[in-house]
């Protein structure tokens, strides 16, 4: 396809100094990976992330996991798009269903804090996804369009998004969609993508899927014509992470 892979390890609330400098030094700055063939950016915790800017190689990119709805301010405990672009960095996760489920953080929560880190001049994960529940009842493709729909206005430009899907039934549970139910929601994000952003973002935006992907899945899923990489958690711990980005270049 015309678009490039990308492959983000979300490093969640995990980790030590100690722990992730083995990450950086073991298994990310010596893997052989194809730069020109996939774009790879790891997000740690924030308060790791100037750590890691000081020793990660230069060709693999660094992301936020969450940031404020607010700017600077007498926000107390709150990091803004903002600071982070002070910072220096480039991406930002928002909308994870974590952020989502455990800390209320709305459609319209979401759209706002997408809106502000664009703003900030910083590019944006967008995560989207159906629960069990909604899947069970057939409600999937209403899910994903209504988030869609609710971040749509915040977005100008669609070269500053990845969309990543991912299904909170398949997020750290072990059970990742397989890869024809993968591919059939990322074909509806990209019928949705060519309604309402155009022909070209509909051609050019990366979806890429998250839950449970790991270097025993990746390779089928990569085969799927609309999955263009991938958001993984709990396997991007693991030298295993270099095998999910290699599955891609
Ligand atoms: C989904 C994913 C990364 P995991 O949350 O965003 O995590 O790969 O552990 O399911």
């Amino acid at each position: 396809s015309a678009r490039k892979f990308f492959v983000g390890g979300n490093w969640k609330s995990n980790g030590t100094i100690s722990s992730v400098k083995d990450l950086v030094f073991k298994v990310l700055n010596p893997a052989p990976i194809n730069f020109s063939k996939v774009d790879v950016v790891v997000a740690p915790m924030a308060i790791h992330i100037p750590l890691v800017q000081s020793i990660l190689r230069p060709e693999i990119q660094i992301a936020a996991q969450n940031a404020s709805i607010t700017g600077q301010g007498a926000y107390t405990g709150e990091i803004s798009p903002e600071h982070f672009k002070d910072q220096a960095v480039p991406w930002i996760i928002l909308g994870h269903s974590e952020r989502r489920n455990f800390y209320g953080e709305t459609d319209q929560i979401v759209a706002g804090k997408i809106k502000r880190t664009l703003g900030a001049g910083i590019q944006v994960i967008a995560c989207i996804g159906e629960n069990l529940k909604e899947r069970e009842s057939g409600v999937t493709t209403e899910v994903i369009t209504r988030q869609l729909s609710a971040i749509k206005n915040s977005i100008s430009d669609w070269r500053n998004v990845v969309i990543a899907y991912e299904p909170v039934w398949a997020i750290g549970t072990g059970v990742s969609a397989n890869p024809n139910q993968a591919q059939e929601v990322h074909a509806e994000i990209r019928k949705w993508l060519h309604a309402n952003a155009g022909d070209v973002a509909a051609k050019t935006t990366r979806v890429i899927y998250g839950g449970s992907v790991t270097d025993a899945n990746s390779n089928e899923l990569i085969g799927q014509p609309d999955i263009d990489g991938f958001l993984v958690g709990g396997a991007s711990l693991k030298p295993g992470f270099i095998s999910i980005v290699e599955s891609c270049a």
